[in-house]
């Protein structure tokens, strides 16, 4: 028997949560609104626990841009080169091999692969850098590129998704990252996104990537413009896609980094906003199996305590982490897996070892 929440609107969600009955948008918009992200966090504490009781996942990976020249232009990014800046970076075969050798150890099961826009190298190098790493591991798990990277290949090779998709796999291709989603909505996506998929088409290339049996995972980067009801709708939108394709793994709340971009008179989201979008979207997405408190972003204590507010997944070792710390971020780059165990231990869950497809590789017990 759950200890019953005091705030009455509140109390009116907990029986909901209780009777597993899908909440609504307004619902999401009274848990927006409501400041106490204690009583929240206890709601999505109870979904988290009846899905997996106390075990938390993570994943032995590394992080992997190969290029940062991208013609797309958006406001809150620090992390791109116009094509041409010297600030830009693409590497060769022989450096990404060098790269996958020396980094990608024996243990480690996923390479996450995420990178520009870059339209000077043409769509064979975003193919072969899966090749050229699988030729390395064979068995390393490549989760690799954005929904609205994958938009991008098919423009420039004029392929299909589905073409596209298919050499992709071909190549090695194990899932794809969750990135790009932005705010799907398209008041606040013109506004901050400039060349790049719109939200119709993110969604759209998602739903033809799970269609190809690829699973993704999938973000939503709040903390700038957007007000609550973006949120509430960008999570439905989400919501809406995994009742068809069922093909999203995790959910991962992008907390805005104000540092060398053009929205850096924003002030960015505070802990306890992280605290509750993490929480709102573990009660509201119901449908996507894990949520990720990814830690180079809201640093490790917080997503140590929201391992007890609706998180079941904290990313993983990553050693080279460039979007985050070109936008300001000032957390450490690699996590080792006592420090990670550790910190799981501490929060009285158990780390689970995963792969990128959310196969348990190790349950850790003290
Ligand atoms: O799409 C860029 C975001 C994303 C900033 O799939 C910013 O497991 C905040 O998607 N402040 C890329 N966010 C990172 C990403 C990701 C991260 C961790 C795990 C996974 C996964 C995916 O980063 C971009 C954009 O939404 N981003 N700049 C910034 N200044």
């Amino acid at each position: 028997m759950h200890r019953r929440i005091e705030n009455a609107g509140l109390g009116i969600l907990q029986k909901k949560v209780e009777k597993q009955e899908r909440l609504s948008g307004v619902d999401g918009m009274a848990l927006y609104a409501c400041p106490d992200v204690a009583a929240i966090g206890f709601l999505a504490n109870m979904v988290r626990e009846r899905l997996y009781g106390d075990k938390t996942f993570f994943v032995r990976n590394r992080h992997l841009n190969p290029t940062n020249v991208c013609e797309a232009d958006c406001l809150f990014c620090a992390f791109k080169a116009d094509p041409g800046d010297p600030m830009g970076w693409t590497m060769s075969k022989e450096e990404i091999q060098g790269r996958i050798r020396k980094l990608v150890t024996k243990d480690i099961r996923e390479v996450h692969v995420v990178g520009g826009h870059n339209p000077e190298i043409g769509y064979s190098y975003f193919v072969d850098t899966i090749r050229w790493i699988k030729e390395i591991r064979p068995s390393v798990h490549v989760k690799a590129y954005t929904m609205a990277e994958i938009f991008f290949f098919s423009q420039i090779s004029g392929k299909t998704v589905e073409e596209v998709v298919t050499e992709l796999k071909e190549a090695g291709l194990d899932a794809c990252t969750g990135g790009g989603a932005e705010i799907l909505g398209a008041k606040v996506r013109k506004k901050i996104v400039r060349g790049k998929v719109d939200g119709a088409g993110w969604l759209d290339t998602a739903r033809r990537v799970h269609k190809m049996g690829v699973k993704s995972n999938c973000t939503m980067l709040y903390g700038h413009i957007e007000n609550d009801e973006d949120r509430v709708d960008h999570l439905l939108k989400l919501r809406d896609l995994q009742d068809e394709t069922g093909g999203f793994l995790a959910f991962i709340p992008l907390a805005f980094h104000n540092q060398n971009n053009r929205l850096r008179k924003l002030n960015p989201p505070t802990g306890l906003d992280d605290l509750k979008n993490l929480a709102v979207s573990r009660l509201l997405l119901d449908n996507i199996p894990h949520i990720k408190a990814y830690w180079p972003m809201h640093t490790p204590e917080l997503a140590q305590v929201s391992l007890r507010m609706g998180v079941d997944d904290v990313d993983g070792t990553v050693v080279e982490e460039h979007i985050y710390h070109m936008a300001g971020a000032n957390t450490k780059q690699e996590f080792s897996v006592a420090g990670i165990t550790n910190l799981i231990f501490q929060a009285g869950r158990i780390p689970v070892e995963r792969d990128a497809l959310y196969q348990p590789v190790r349950e850790y017990s003290r």
